[in-house]
């Protein structure tokens, strides 16, 4: 069974344009490829987010797309079948389920890394024709909150700035936004920006010293959760000294007096403001200074912010204080909502949150309900739209635990991981008779509770549109045949559609015909008073080659604008029912997740440079491995001291709902009484490094959106007897046995092997590890070295002279750089024999001669902290000499934060050594 295509087949060296599908910039990336491969991607210097920038992966894309692991065939109830058993099971079983237990017993859970069309097809089948309000996405946990508190003020889910506001502002707040890190290309617009106008400041506030403040005038070390009484104090603070613009606020909004006097609750002088945010009241007042005497003022929020129980409340905090200075409408300035996914914003766009209908409508929009059913009536087939809101993602999964929810069909997200009591999700999903999981890879953890598993094409494969932070619409354009039967989302869910009789409804043969559709309804019945912003009609009507040749455009796009629009709100006039932008009352609140004796921690969770989500990508470009190997526990010094923990150690933080193993990693960038984790560790990757699993699931009343920045832990060493490093080459069958007996492992796919980090036994106990190797894997040790006095053991597996495992075993924290051990497992994919120097270090554990790198610092020209450290030691004391000499940082720039502060290491290790250094052997 195929699905139409009509792509000419593409030749060698051709250039595609499309759009990176990692993070909310929405980078344009050229593309070339031979026709079967992508041999080389760049950054495309004509599209208006990047101007021809990539970040680390974004450039290492053609690095990820091979087949291996890729879900090429459909699944039911644990077998393989064609699709047609496939579309009819998923049909004829949703048919059943809301035969027995109605319409509403059905759900969708989608996700911002689908395209606009496909999220368009998804909701217009479940909300208009299945007749189940209860679709919701990923983007819950992610964006609800911003989307909630723009709404609140502005009436309408209308991000105002461009990114040129950022490099055109005077001053830059970043609030819980991690942008070096996540946001990446951004952060180095903004940091030419500010080498171009030395005038523009930039101030961080985030409980964490991230990267980003590298480029920090001033840095606002938070205590977390406390943002709301900032901004609330701020407010005051503007309205106390005569700061606030008068005559905006009289034009342009309503609810001053009351946002002022919920602001006025708390005690408005600098220092007890200072005090209940843990923070220096001078430094303090030197922002509101900064923030009130400048116009051109944007604040960029993000998870910080929108991860909290009062997130909605948090965004409007900060919007008040924009509006209150009548600091937006202009070049320069507003407050910005940075969005994470690629098309997070074409979710919202299409009305993929449960609390939407569509199209920028929602329920209890006056007549959206027969407005909508108005346009997707076909014929005689009318839809049957459902009459108030569904389940928000938390509730969602209730809703499944209960038994209410019969039938959840999954796409391009994974729930089993990314939401709050994960392990209560689990437990839902495992009881619940039907669920669907559409995704492009074949081991998730989430395909444990799938009962229908559905190969989907992914990035280079699909064609469609996805909207980036500043609403710039732009293409995802496909070039390489999908592998095995893998089809789109869009095409799976139209088979669907048909089959349960809704075919002319459903009728698209191509993508393009989705947006038209798409683009219709934005306009549809959209004029006069009471309209929605949200109008792309002057893209409707685009033929298959104008909508193939789509450059990037901002929305609204309509009659008026028929070029884009750069900038929302500038004459002033808002889409509530009297044109005011509302300044909303906040009364800040503290984290839900209470800390006690005995979970003292407050956990911080985000995200990591060179990963992306639950790594199903990032993971297969081993460069991308090498920035953050393990799953990790960031500390403060004098925490790690108190707690009896040092760096590199193995701990495990435990919280009501879960545990989390990861190595210590010290950090002076982190408060007391807190500690960070990454998020993106699975139990496809590690044993027990699941972020989701540790978080209780409190959500925003208002948002609905969980609280996953403030945890409540508590965390102690984990005292094993032994730690061990195995390399198992890649055609050794190695099933998972090697995963018993060890109170920690985790697995790191390399170029040429898989690194297996384990740990276990008690202290003093060892491992008969000879044995141990030769029952596990099916070539014996040829080479060994052990020395049980010290407990350390070195050994190999050669056939044929050809390496095929490798093994150290040393007492914990002393592990080796590993890319030189990667070379000898390439040189025996290549067929290439050791020779007796390769042999003897082996077993030596080190490749003498070749220094042994260290933890990756530069992930575009691989260069390793030793060698970094050595440089700075030889007088490379700079990042441009070091940029010199080693070539890191040169290229994307996203570890020069890293390079500075090992600069900065070494020269108060310089300063402050009184003794000679000793070198380590
Ligand atoms: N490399 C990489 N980039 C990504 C992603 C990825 O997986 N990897 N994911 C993308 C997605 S979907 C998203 S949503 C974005 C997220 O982008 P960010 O929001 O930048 O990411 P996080 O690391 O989750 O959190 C940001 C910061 O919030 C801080 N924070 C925690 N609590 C508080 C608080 O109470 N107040 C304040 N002010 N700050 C606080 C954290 O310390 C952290 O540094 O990133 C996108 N970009
Ligand atoms: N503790 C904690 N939890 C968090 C967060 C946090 O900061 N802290 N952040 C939250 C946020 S902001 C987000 S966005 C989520 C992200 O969390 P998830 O959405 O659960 O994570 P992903 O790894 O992005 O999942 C995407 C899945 O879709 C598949 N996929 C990719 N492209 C396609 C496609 O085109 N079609 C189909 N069908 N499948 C595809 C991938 O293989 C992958 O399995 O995590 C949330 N959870
Ligand atoms: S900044 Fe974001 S969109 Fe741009 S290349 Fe990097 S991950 Fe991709
Ligand atoms: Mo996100």
């Amino acid at each position: 069974m195929h699905q139409p295509t009509d792509k000419p087949a593409p030749t060698s060296g051709q250039r595609i344009c499309t759009t990176c599908p990692y993070c909310g910039v929405g980078c344009g990336v050229e593309v070339i490829h031979d026709g079967d491969m992508v041999t080389s991607v760049q950054g495309d210097r004509d599209h208006p987010a990047n101007f021809g920038r990539l970040c680390v992966k974004g450039s290492a894309l053609h690095e990820t797309l091979g087949h291996h692991g890729r879900l090429t065939r459909p699944r039911v109830d644990g077998r393989e079948v064609d699709w047609d058993t496939a579309l009819d099971s998923v049909a004829s079983r949703l048919a059943a389920t809301r035969t027995e237990h109605g319409d509403a017993a059905v759900a969708a859970y989608l996700s911002g890394q689908l395209l606009t069309e496909d999220y368009y097809v998804a909701n217009k089948l479940f909300k208009g024709f299945l007749g189940t309000p209860h679709l919701d996405t990923n983007s819950r946990l992610c964006m609800a909150s911003a989307v909630a508190a723009y709404k609140r003020a502005f009436g309408a889910d209308a991000v105002p700035c461009s990114y040129e506001d950022i490099e055109e502002a005077e001053l830059v707040v970043l609030v819980g936004s991690n942008l070096a890190w996540n946001h990446p290309v951004l952060y180095q617009r903004l940091k030419a920006a500010k080498q171009r106008n030395p005038l523009l400041r930039v101030v961080v506030i985030d409980p964490r010293v991230t990267d980003t403040c590298e480029i920090a005038d001033l840095y606002l070390g938070l205590k977390p959760g406390s943002d709301a009484r900032l901004f609330n104090g701020l407010l005051a603070w503007m309205a106390d000294k005569q700061r606030l613009d008068t005559i905006y606020l009289e034009k342009h909004t309503a609810g001053l007096d009351e946002a002022l006097a919920a602001a006025r609750e708390d005690d408005p002088r600098i220092e007890a403001i200072a005090a209940d945010c843990d923070l220096d009241s001078e430094a303090l007042e030197t922002f509101f200074y900064w923030f009130a005497s400048q116009l051109h003022v944007v604040t960029l929020y993000s998870q910080g912010i929108n991860q909290s129980t009062s997130g909605t409340d948090k965004c409007n905090a900060i919007i008040n204080c924009h509006l209150a200075g009548g600091k937006l409408g202009l070049p320069g300035a507003g407050p910005f909502s940075i969005t994470g996914q690629p098309n997070a914003m074409g979710g919202r766009e299409v009305g993929g949150l449960a609390n939407q209908l569509a199209a920028h409508m929602d329920y209890h929009t006056p007549g959206a309900i027969e407005r909508v059913t108005r346009f997707w009536t076909t014929g005689d087939l009318t839809p049957r739209l459902p009459n108030s809101p569904g389940y928000k993602a938390v509730e969602l999964f209730n809703a499944v635990e209960r038994g209410e929810i019969q039938a959840v069909w999954i796409m391009a997200t994974n729930p089993a991981v990314s939401l709050p009591d994960a392990n209560r999700v689990r437990a839902a999903l495992a009881k619940c008779p039907l669920v669907i999981v559409s995704d492009c890879m074949a081991d998730t953890d989430l395909m444990d509770y799938a009962d229908i598993v559905l190969p989907a094409t992914s990035w280079s494969e699909k064609d469609g549109t996805v909207t980036n932070s500043e609403r710039r619409i732009s293409r995802q354009r496909g070039m390489l045949p999908p592998p095995g039967e893998a089809r789109h989302d869009w095409w799976i869910m139209v088979e669907v559609a048909k089959r349960l009789g809704f075919d002319a409804a459903f009728a698209y043969t191509h993508p393009g015909e989705i947006f038209d559709e798409h683009a219709r309804l934005s306009g549809f019945e959209n004029t006069g008073e009471g309209s929605r912003l949200f109008d792309i009609s002057g893209l409707a009507g685009m033929d298959r080659a104008a909508y193939d040749a789509l450059t990037p455009i901002q929305w609204p796009v309509n009659r008026a604008a028929p070029f884009g629009t750069e900038r929302l709100f500038e004459d002033g006039h808002f889409a509530t029912p009297t044109g005011h932008a509302a300044l909303v009352p906040v009364r800040p609140r503290a984290p839900e997740q209470a800390l006690s004796a005995a979970r003292p921690l407050r956990l911080n969770t985000g995200r990591v440079r060179d990963q992306w989500h639950t790594m199903t990508r990032t993971a297969r470009a081993p460069r991308l491995m090498n920035h953050r190997a393990e799953p990790f526990i960031e500390v403060s010094p004098a925490d790690a001291a108190a707690l009896g923990v040092s760096d590199q150690q193995l701990a495990c933080l435990t919280s009501r709902t879960g545990e989390y193993c990861g190595r210590i990693r010290l950090s002076k960038g982190q408060r007391r009484g807190e500690v960070f984790i990454p998020i993106h560790w699975t139990d496809r990757f590690s044993m027990a490094a699941r972020t989701g699993g540790l978080l209780e699931a409190h959500i925003d009343s208002l948002s609905g959106q969980p609280e996953a920045k403030h945890g409540a832990v508590s965390l102690a060493p984990l005292s094993v007897g032994w730690e061990a490093t195995l390399l198992v080459a890649e055609s050794l069958r190695c099933d998972t046995d090697w995963q018993e007996g060890n109170r920690y492992w985790t697995r790191i796919p390399l170029g040429h092997c898989q690194r297996l980090q384990l740990a276990g036994g008690e202290p003093g106990e060892r491992r008969d590890w000879l044995a141990w190797v030769e029952e596990l894997l099916p070539v014996s040790p040829s080479l060994w070295c052990d020395d049980p006095a010290s407990g350390r053991l070195r050994a190999a597996g050669i056939e044929d002279g050809r390496l095929c495992w490798w093994l150290m075993v040393a007492p914990p924290c002393e592990l080796p750089g590993m890319n030189w051990l990667d070379d000898r497992f390439a040189d025996a994919q290549a067929g290439e024999r050791l020779d007796d120097n390769q042999r003897r270090r082996l077993l030596a554990g080190c490749e003498s001669g070749e220094a042994d790198n260290g933890p990756l610092v530069c992930s575009c020209h691989q260069v390793g902290q030793k060698a970094i450290v050595e440089a700075i030691r030889e007088g490379d004391a700079s990042v441009e000499a070091l940029g010199a000499r080693l070539a890191c940082g040169t290229q994307c720039g996203s570890c020069v934060p890293e390079l500075k502060s090992l600069i900065e290491e070494e020269s108060t290790h310089a300063h402050s050594a009184t003794t000679p250094e000793t070198e380590v052997a």
